[in-house]
C-alpha cells in the first residue's frame, strides 16, 4: 500500500485480502480525524478485515517533515541527502516488519511522498527482514516523472467512464518536447526513453552516496562503478549521435559560458501540482543563494573544487583533513576519484574536495531560479529519475567523464601479463539473427506500462499506457575459439562494440575508439581442449534486464503462469532496459567494430555464492550484496590508454574482432512477447 498512490493515505486503500490498515488514534493527521467513517464509506462491507496497526513510540521526525509535503526532492541537494538519510535510518532502526509497517502508516500521511518512496525503498533493499518483498517499479507509482502529463488527464476520464476491463490503453506522446528545429531532438529516443530513465533512478537507489550506515553507503567498488556505468551511458549517447548525423557530446567544462542547448520538459508534478520548469537556451549558470533548500554557493566554489580535483589526479595524491597525503594507487585510485567525485560519505576529504557532480546537477537544475526569488524549484537535472531527459547532463558526465580519463591517462597500459591468455585463439566471430548474418536490425516497437498504481483519487484498475520505443531483434554471438592447452579451462568473455567512424563519415582516431568501447555482454564459460563454438544470446546479456524487468508488473509474481523466473525479480531492477543494448543505427547501415576477448577466469574470478541474487545485469549494476564479480577494471582492457595504433593492432590471439552493420528500419511493430511481462489487468488487491 506504501507504494500505491503515493499522496492516497494508505488507511483509505485495501491491502491484501480486501482488508484495510486500521490505525492508532493518533496517528491520523488534523484533516483525517473523521477517518474512521471514511473507511467504512469508501469500502463499506467488501473490506473484510482490519489490520490493526501497531502503536508505537514514535521517533523524532522533525528533520525529515522539514521538507514540505508537496514540494520537489533531490538526492543532489545536501539537505534533502541529510533528511533522507535521517529517514533511513529511522526504517532501518525498526525492530520488525510490523514496526516498520508502524512508522511507515505515520510517515506516509506526512512525509513527502518522492523521499518517502525512496528512503523507504532504500531500507527495504537493506534489511534482512524484508529482503524478496515486492516494490513496484517507481515509474508506476510516479508515472508523473516519466511521461507526457496529458496522459494523466485522459487516464483519469478513463477511470471515471470505462468499467475496469474494457479499457483501451492510452498513447503516450514521444517526440513531444521538440520540434525538428532542435538538432538535439534526433536523439529524444534515447534521453526520454522510460526505460532508460528507470535504470538511471534505480541504480542511485541501489548506490546511495549517503546514509547514518555506512555500510549502506560502502559497496563494493561503488566509487569506480559510479564512473563506469555513466562513462558508458556517454560512449552509447555518442553512438546514438553518429547515428543520427549529430557530433560528439561537447564537455561541459567552462562554467562561465552560456549553455547552448535549451530543455523545456513538459512534464507536471502530481505531488507538487507544478509544471517541471525548463531551461532557454543560452543560460548561464549563476551563483546560488536558495535558504530553502539551505544552498549557498558561487560558481568559483564549483571551479575550486574541479581545480582540486585535477590537482589530485595531477600529483596521485589526496589530501586527507589531517593534511596527509594518501596515494592514488592502480587498485584502488579509481574507485576513490569516484566517491569524491560523485561526492559520497566515501569521499576522503569531503570538505577539502567538496561536493563538485552532484553541485553541478544543482547548479544547471537552478539556472532558471538561482536565487528562488520566482518560487521555482529545480529543472530535470535535479531528480536522477528526470534528468537523462536533458541534452546537458551528457555535457556534463562527457566533463566528468574526461576528469577521470585524466587519471587514467596517468596509468601504464596493461602489458602482455595482462592481456595475453596463452594457448587460446579466437578464430572467429559473428553475429546470426533474422536481420542477417554480422547485421543488428533495429526498428521502433511499442510496449504497454501500468499506470493505475499511480492515480491518486482515482477509481481502482488498471490503466494501461501505450509507448513507443527503439528496438533490436535477437541475435546470436558465435565465437569460435581453438584451445590448444591441452586441457579444459575457464574463460571470460567481454564483448564490447564502438562505432568506426563519426557523425560525417570520418574514421575515429584509435584512442577515441577505445574510449567509446560499448559494453555489451561479459559471461564465463569453460573451454574443451580443441575446437569450440560458443554461441551466446543477446537477451542473455550482463548488461541489461528484460522489458518485464524494467517495468516489473507486480500483478505477475514468481510462481504465476507467465511470470519471470527469479523469485527475486522484484529487486532487480537495476540494469540497462534490454531494448537500448544496441544503438539505432542508420537506413543505410551504420558500421561498427564488434570486439571479443576471452581472458583467463582465473586471473578474474572473484570467489563468492551467487545463489539467490540480481546477477544478471552485474556490469553496470554490479550484485545485489555481493563483490562486483570481475577483478579487472571496469571497462577492461580499454579501459587504460593503449600503445597501438589501430584495433586490428592491438589484437592478440586471444582477441578478434568483426566489421558489422546496424540497419534501422521505420517501422512501428508491437511488442514480440518472447519474454513474460505485461498483464492485461492490474488488480491491486494482488501483492
Ligand atoms: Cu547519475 Cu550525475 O550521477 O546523474
Amino acid at each position: 500500500l506504501f507504494f500505491d498512490r503515493p499522496i492516497e493515505p494508505c488507511f483509505m486503500q485495501k491491502g491484501e485480502e480486501q482488508a484495510v490498515f486500521e490505525l492508532p488514534d493518533n496517528y491520523y493527521p488534523e484533516k483525517y480525524k473523521f477517518a474512521s467513517n471514511v473507511i467504512a464509506n469508501r469500502f463499506g462491507n467488501d473490506a473484510n478485515k482490519t489490520i490493526p496497526v501497531r502503536n508505537i513510540a514514535l521517533p523524532n521526525l522533525s528533520l525529515p517533515m522539514q521538507l514540505p509535503y508537496n514540494g520537489q526532492f533531490s538526492l543532489f541537494i545536501p539537505k534533502h541527502r541529510q533528511m533522507a538519510g535521517r529517514l533511513i535510518d529511522i526504517f532501518m532502526g525498526m525492530r520488525d516488519v510490523e514496526d516498520l509497517t508502524s512508522i511507515c502508516s505515520f510517515c506516509q500521511l506526512r512525509i513527502n511522498p518522492y523521499m518517502f518512496n525512496y528512503c523507504l525503498s532504500v531500507a527495504i533493499l537493506h534489511r534482512p527482514d524484508t529482503k524478496g518483498v515486492d516494490i513496484p517499479t517507481f515509474a508506476q507509482t510516479f508515472p508523473d516523472k516519466f511521461v507526457d502529463p496529458k496522459v494523466f488527464r485522459k487516464a483519469r476520464e478513463v477511470t471515471n467512464v470505462v468499467p475496469n476491463g474494457s479499457r483501451m490503453p492510452i498513447p503516450i506522446n514521444v517526440n513531444y518536447t521538440a520540434s525538428d528545429l532542435e538538432p538535439e531532438q534526433r536523439v529524444a529516443y534515447f534521453r526520454e526513453d522510460i526505460g532508460v530513465n528507470l535504470h538511471h533512478w534505480h541504480w542511485h537507489l541501489v548506490y546511495p552516496g549517503e546514509a547514518a550506515d555506512p555500510a549502506i553507503v560502502n559497496k563494493d567498488r561503488r566509487g569506480e562503478l559510479f564512473y563506469y556505468m555513466h562513462q558508458q551511458i556517454i560512449c552509447r549517447f555518442n553512438a546514438e549521435r553518429y547515428c543520427n548525423g549529430l557530433s560528439r557530446v561537447r564537455r561541459y567544462n567552462d562554467f562561465r559560458q552560456p549553455i547552448e542547448e535549451g530543455y523545456f520538459p513538459k512534464l507536471d508534478s502530481q505531488v507538487a501540482s507544478r509544471a517541471w520548469p525548463p531551461r532557454f537556451s543560452g543560460t548561464t549558470i549563476r551563483d546560488l543563494e536558495r535558504p530553502v533548500d539551505l544552498i549557498k554557493i558561487d560558481v568559483s566554489q564549483l571551479e575550486t573544487m574541479r581545480d582540486r580535483f585535477v590537482q589530485a589526479i595531477e600529483t596521485l595524491s589526496v589530501t586527507l583533513p589531517n593534511g596527509r597525503q594518501v596515494t592514488l594507487d592502480e587498485e584502488t585510485g579509481i574507485d576513490t576519484l569516484g566517491n569524491m567525485m560523485e561526492s559520497t560519505i566515501l569521499s576522503p576529504n569531503r570538505n577539502y574536495y567538496g561536493d563538485f557532480h552532484n553541485m553541478g546537477h544543482v547548479f544547471i537544475s537552478f539556472a532558471h531560479d538561482p536565487d528562488h526569488r520566482h518560487l521555482e524549484q529545480f529543472g530535470v537535472m535535479g531528480d536522477s529519475a528526470t534528468a537523462m531527459r536533458d541534452p546537458v547532463f551528457y555535457r556534463w558526465h562527457s566533463y566528468i567523464d574526461d576528469l577521470f580519463q585524466l587519471y587514467k591517462y596517468k596509468l601504464t597500459p596493461y602489458g602482455n601479463d595482462k592481456l595475453d591468455f596463452p594457448g587460446i585463439r579466437v578464430s572467429g566471430i559473428s553475429v546470426e539473427g533474422t536481420a542477417g548474418t554480422n547485421t543488428f536490425g533495429t526498428r521502433w516497437e511499442e510496449s504497454t506500462v501500468e499506470l493505475g498504481r499511480g492515480l491518486d483519487f482515482t477509481p481502482r484498475g488498471s490503466v494501461l499506457a501505450k509507448y513507443t520505443h527503439l528496438q533490436h531483434e535477437d541475435f546470436t554471438y558465435v565465437i569460435d575459439v581453438m584451445n590448444t592447452t591441452g586441457r579444459g579451462v575457464m574463460a571470460t568473455v567481454r564483448i564490447f562494440m564502438a562505432p568506426i567512424q563519426n557523425e560525417k563519415g570520418q574514421p575515429l582516431p584509435f584512442d577515441e575508439q577505445r574510449k567509446s568501447m560499448i559494453e555489451l555482454d561479459k559471461f564465463t564459460t569453460s573451454l574443451n581442449a580443441g575446437n569450440n563454438t560458443i554461441r551466446q544470446r543477446s537477451v542473455d546479456s550482463s548488461v541489461t534486464i528484460p522489458y518485464s524487468r524494467t517495468f516489473a508488473d507486480q500483478s505477475t509474481r514468481p510462481g504465476d503462469p507467465g511470470a519471470p523466473e527469479s523469485a527475486e525479480f522484484d529487486f532487480c531492477g537495476c540494469g540497462w532496459p534490454h531494448h537500448m543494448l544496441i544503438p539505432k543505427g542508420t537506413a543505410g547501415g551504420f558500421p561498427v567494430a564488434l570486439f571479443v576477448m576471452l581472458s583467463n577466469w582465473e586471473q578474474d574470478r572473484i570467489e563468492q555464492d551467487l545463489v539467490g541474487t540480481c546477477n544478471d545485469a552485474a556490469s553496470y549494476c554490479g550484485i545485489r550484496d555481493r563483490r562486483y564479480p570481475d577483478r579487472r577494471a571496469m571497462g577492461f582492457p580499454f579501459d587504460r590508454p593503449i600503445s597501438a595504433n589501430s584495433l586490428s593492432d592491438f589484437l592478440r590471439p586471444n582477441m578478434n574482432v568483426r566489421q558489422c552493420t546496424i540497419r534501422f528500419r521505420d517501422v512501428t511493430l508491437p511488442r514480440q512477447r518472447s519474454e513474460p511481462t505485461i498483464v492485461s489487468e492490474y488488480d491491486s488487491t494482488r501483492r
